[in-house]
């Protein structure tokens, strides 16, 4: 806004500035305040047609088929699920039910895990609030549905500009019978960083009040110690702890002896120890072979008593066979995604795995056609977000050789074309090998994956090979996210650091000892809240507080972006990120019975001050903007 002001202002227009036009200039600060809700709208809109979606190519807005929901009775109260199971019997009872389920059961991850891997976590609550209904109606035999957590969170606010806790309390409220699940990164949460202890506690309580029952609990080094504060905090909360060993590695692979079997065995038996009412296998890339997944999971259930739940992405494209065998094994439970949303660095295919484990006596209950009809929704959705898909269109077995999260995938792929690096992709995915090996070989999850994905950015980029960082380290300046990682901030990887490395890379900082999270000072929500309170000018609910304390820069750009462009989750989503093509009338709900519709009259040439005059007409009525093309 401030970049706004100058170039529109009068005197810089004129050329009358000098060095000291800022300190003289104090109107420059003086920001338009509050415009009413059209107005912010039709701003929003004029910059998206003047501008293009960030990260979207700017272009002509695509056609595309409104996707079909399936029918439903919508008078008919939804069938009681799994979440009425939890809300009567408590954990307890409920895992006691999963252990006499004879059929595989299954969770659906199309609300998070399969965007978050397929498009860069970019689906939008107007599209998920549009199926959570039919879904709760037509899959209640589900365990669960994923659809909060990972980079949902980071991403809702960054670059949909919407509220993250919205989404939960709307969906909850629109399926009220299957548990909802989340991913938590442990200590930290759902970001990319060590937080308080009761920073993640408060996150916990929070998160459960306002929907979540199953967290599955990580640490993206696989340090038990980490989870613990989390293990804890949802079990104070009433609600499920499924806590993951992350797989990495292979375990058919003998000459592979840092993460074998008995790593598994022990640290599965340690974390049922520590409370897990589940263990989850997060196999975050797709790694877990066949063969693999029937040893590692006949061999867990002899060794713990808790259910089984595996979640694995389908890059190599074996997700099913992995599955079947896994299920052969006694598995408990499965990830999967409905088909149009399956596959790839997503999770493997409801639908298929369904077919696939025909004639066998643990077929997963569910209705196949009502699948394929929720799929035919899907399929139409998907396209409005083509801009942000990965272009991995066939199996890709390179994955056991980089290891990279399906998860981090794409948005690796978003981060490398912003810095350039989209013709040296190739190169990324080999160097995030070296540097793997480089770091002794370590975990790969948000945000250890990340620390190595930065790395190999940065070295690409800088077109550094192994030996330049021995030669030459003393004078590099590595990224934040590596320095960090080296001093302990996201904790200890297993069989520790390499420690020469570790030299070149903290150039004289020590390390940190013990838990991130222990040593943070315990945050003060209340004096947070009110000095939120004071600089936003309105009142501050919990969740605001979390969220600023999660994502301080990003809230408060979420804030700003709110302040000047209204509430644009109410944008269907072509309109949001592709604007409207001349004469195009769009009707937009802004709330329950007040609607504004939108039509795109015509959009001027650049004028001497770089903007353009969109102009529009609103309810019926003429209207302009002036958009500062950024061309
Ligand atoms: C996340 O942490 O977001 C993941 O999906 C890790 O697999
Ligand atoms: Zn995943």
């Amino acid at each position: 806004a401030f970049l706004e002001n100058v170039v529109t202002h009068k005197k810089f227009l004129n050329g009358e500035y000098n060095t000291g036009f800022i300190d003289q200039t104090p109107e420059l600060f003086v920001f338009p305040k509050v415009k009413d809700r059209g107005t912010k709208m039709l701003s929003f809109i004029g910059e998206t047609v003047v501008n293009g979606y960030p990260g979207l190519q700017k272009g002509e807005k695509p056609l595309f088929d409104a996707p079909v929901l399936p029918a439903y009775n919508r008078l008919e109260e939804v069938k009681p699920g799994t979440k009425q199971l939890l809300d009567e019997k408590g954990p307890e009872g409920l895992i006691k039910w999963v252990n006499e389920q004879k059929d595989v059961l299954l969770t659906d991850t199309t609300f998070r895990d399969a965007h978050q891997s397929l498009l860069a976590t970019r689906v939008r609550t107007h599209d998920l609030k549009k199926v959570a209904e039919p879904t709760a109606h037509l899959l209640p035999d589900l365990f669960s549905l994923e659809m909060w957590g990972g980079a949902t969170f980071d991403v809702a606010m960054r670059f949909l500009h919407e509220n993250p806790w919205e989404r939960l309390l709307v969906l909850r409220e629109k399926a009220p019978n299957i548990l909802f699940q989340m991913l938590l990164r442990a200590s930290n949460a759902v970001g990319y960083t060590s937080y308080p202890d009761n920073v993640v506690y408060d996150f916990v309580q929070k998160s459960a009040e306002a929907g979540i029952d199953v967290f599955r609990i990580f640490d993206s080094l696989n340090w038990v110690e980490a989870m613990k504060p989390a293990i804890e905090a949802v079990r104070e909360s009433g609600k499920v702890a499924e806590v993951a060993v992350c797989y990495t590695g292979d375990i058919l692979d003998k000459n592979k002896t840092k993460y074998d079997l008995p790593y598994y065995k022990k640290m599965a038996k340690e974390l049922e120890a520590s409370g897990a009412h589940i263990l989850a296998i997060k196999d975050m890339a797709g790694l877990l072979k066949p063969e693999a997944a029937y040893q590692l999971v006949s061999e867990l259930k002899g060794t713990i008593d808790i259910p089984i739940h595996l979640h694995m992405h389908d890059t190599s494209g074996n997700g099913v066979f992995s599955y079947a065998r896994a299920v052969e094994a006694g598995v408990d439970i499965v990830d999967v995604a409905v088909s149009s949303m399956a596959g790839l660095t997503s999770q493997p295919s409801a639908n298929s795995l369904y077919y696939a484990l025909a004639g066998t006596d643990r077929q997963p209950k569910m209705n196949i056609e009502t699948y394929e009809k929720l799929d035919q929704f899907w399929y139409d959705t998907r396209k409005f977000y083509s801009g942000f898909e990965s272009g991995m269109n066939a199996p890709h077995t390179e994955v056991y050789e980089h290891e990279m999260p399906g998860g981090q995938y794409s948005n690796l792929q978003q981060q490398a074309k912003a810095v350039g690096l989209y013709e040296k992709w190739n190169e990324v995915k080999k160097m995030y090998r070296t540097v793997n090996d480089m770091f002794g070989d370590i975990v790969k999850v948000t945000p250890s994956s990340k620390v190595v994905g930065d790395m190999a950015l940065y070295m690409v980029q800088n077109e550094l090979t192994e030996e330049d960082l021995y030669e030459k380290g003393s004078s590099l300046d590595f990224p934040d996210s590596v320095v960090e990682f080296f001093q302990g901030q996201l904790g200890k990887p297993y069989q520790g650091f390499p420690q020469e490395l570790q030299r070149i890379i903290l150039k004289g900082k020590t390390p940190i000892e013990g838990r991130p999270g222990a040593a943070l000072e315990p945050v003060d929500f209340k004096e947070v809240g009110e000095q939120l309170f004071k600089e936003l000018d309105r009142q501050v609910t919990s969740h605001d507080v979390l969220s600023y304390l999660l994502y301080p820069k990003v809230f408060k750009e979420y804030e700003e972006f709110s302040e000047r462009f209204g509430d644009v989750s109410v944008l269907d989503t072509p309109t949001f990120f592709y604007g409207l093509h001349l004469g195009e009338e769009v009707e937009i709900e802004i709330e329950q019975g007040k609607t504004l519709i939108v039509k795109l009259i015509s959009i001027s040439d650049p004028q001497r001050d770089g903007t353009r005059i969109v102009y529009f007409e609103l309810n019926g009525q003429p209207r302009e903007v002036n958009i500062l093309d950024l061309d």
